[in-house]
């Protein structure tokens, strides 16, 4: 039986509406890899997760070098809990993505310490840390370097959530665009075993992380989402009692309000809402999916979100990030409350200031 070149699914040619179908068994990619190449157009949205204990334990018995690829604009949202165990302590290379979507104002240095930071966080010992942007055309060379020098002859696993940039990376590698790369999530569907100058490669389908944004946002709005140049800070200068609606997928509620700055990265398509906190509840619920929007198919209404209750120190710098989706950074003289509202299905964490 072939597979398919540009996503590693098994070619069939019985079924149009299931994954593989090709008219012509004799072709190199699927039907559905056709049409995401030639006409961004997803066919069929494959489910997500179902493959992640397969792939785990197809790495825990070979003895590789793992390359986990995070996204740099969702770093939180791209890190994998027990990631060591799942695939039995392995060597790691931890290559940060998409970096050219971060502010320019991060500097190389201050992003290597914030990435090291959050690993330490994270329990992630890794034997090295490289970046890469612009879909790999920055940094490729010093990834393949790193590469060879810690995989030392054994094959390579790519590995990371839905969407971190690991075909793409791949791609870069092989100096062809013969993975399929798109910013659906689930693109690559089964493990694919490459030759390339720098050795074996295996590309894999992404990890699922169910917390993400991405995977509750319909087709359409996942180009409002996913940022395709840098992100632009915005400002906002707090005095009073404020709240923030950033589409119609997060509000954030600064109830103090006192001599507080939030500045906001996510797509630029994103609008943001500033209006008084007393008027928050009122906006939400008359105007959630028209004037705030997109929102996520798992909240029919704001009575669906979830809250979720932070302190902020006095003199705190912090960044608030919403998985897959973008975040604010708070900086505040004063001690004050803050609320994140959100989708259930959304995860959210606090943590140190990345600019
Ligand atoms: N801005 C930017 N986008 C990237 C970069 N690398 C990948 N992407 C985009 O991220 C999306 C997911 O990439 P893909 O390689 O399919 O991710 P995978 O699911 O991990 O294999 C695609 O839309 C890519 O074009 C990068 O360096 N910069
Ligand atoms: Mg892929």
């Amino acid at each position: 039986m072939s597979k398919c070149v540009g996503c590693g699914v098994e070619l069939q040619n019985e079924d149009p509406k299931q994954i593989g179908y090709t008219p012509k068994l004799d072709g190199e990619y699927c039907q559905r890899c056709f049409r995401l190449r030639n006409y961004d157009d997803v066919t069929l949205l494959v489910k997500q997760g179902e493959t992640d204990s397969r792939i785990y334990e197809e790495i825990r018995k070979m003895d590789c070098l793992v390359c986990l690829v995070a996204d740099l604009f969702d770093f939180e949202g791209s890190m994998i809990p027990g990631l060591q165990r799942h695939i039995g302590n392995k060597d790691v290379l931890l290559i940060g993505t998409k970096r050219d979507l971060l502010p320019l104002t991060l500097s190389g240095n201050k992003l290597y310490n914030w990435i090291r930071s959050k690993l330490k966080e994270e329990n992630l010992y890794v034997k090295g840390i490289c970046v890469s942007a612009y879909k790999g055309k920055d940094g490729v060379d010093e990834i393949c370097d790193a590469i060879t020098t810690l995989a030392n002859g054994r094959p390579v696993v790519f590995m990371g959530v839905a969407n971190a940039g690991k075909s793409t990376l791949i791609n870069a590698i092989l100096r062809k665009e013969s993975i399929t790369t798109s910013r659906y999530p689930g693109t690559t569907i089964d493990m694919m075993k490459l030759d390339t100058e720098i050795g074996t490669i295996y590309d894999t389908p992404g990890v699922m992380r169910k917390d993400n944004v991405v995977h509750y946002v319909d087709a359409n709005d996942l180009k409002k989402i996913i940022p395709s140049k840098t992100l632009k800070p915005r400002n906002y200068q707090l005095y009073e009692p404020q709240s923030l609606a950033i589409g119609g997928v997060a509000r954030l509620d600064f109830p103090d309000g006192k001599d507080v700055t939030v500045t906001c990265y996510f797509n630029d398509a994103i609008d943001i809402h500033r209006g008084k906190h007393e008027k928050a509840d009122e906006l939400w619920s008359r105007h959630y999916g028209e004037l705030l929007k997109p929102i996520c198919n798992t909240a029919e209404s704001f009575t669906d979100f979830r809250r979720y209750d932070f302190s902020l120190a006095e003199n705190e710098k912090c960044d608030v990030m919403i998985h897959g989706f973008g975040w604010v950074c708070i900086n505040t003289t004063k001690k004050q409350r803050l609320t994140v509202y959100l989708p259930a299905s959304i995860g959210v964490s606090k943590g140190i200031s990345r600019v």
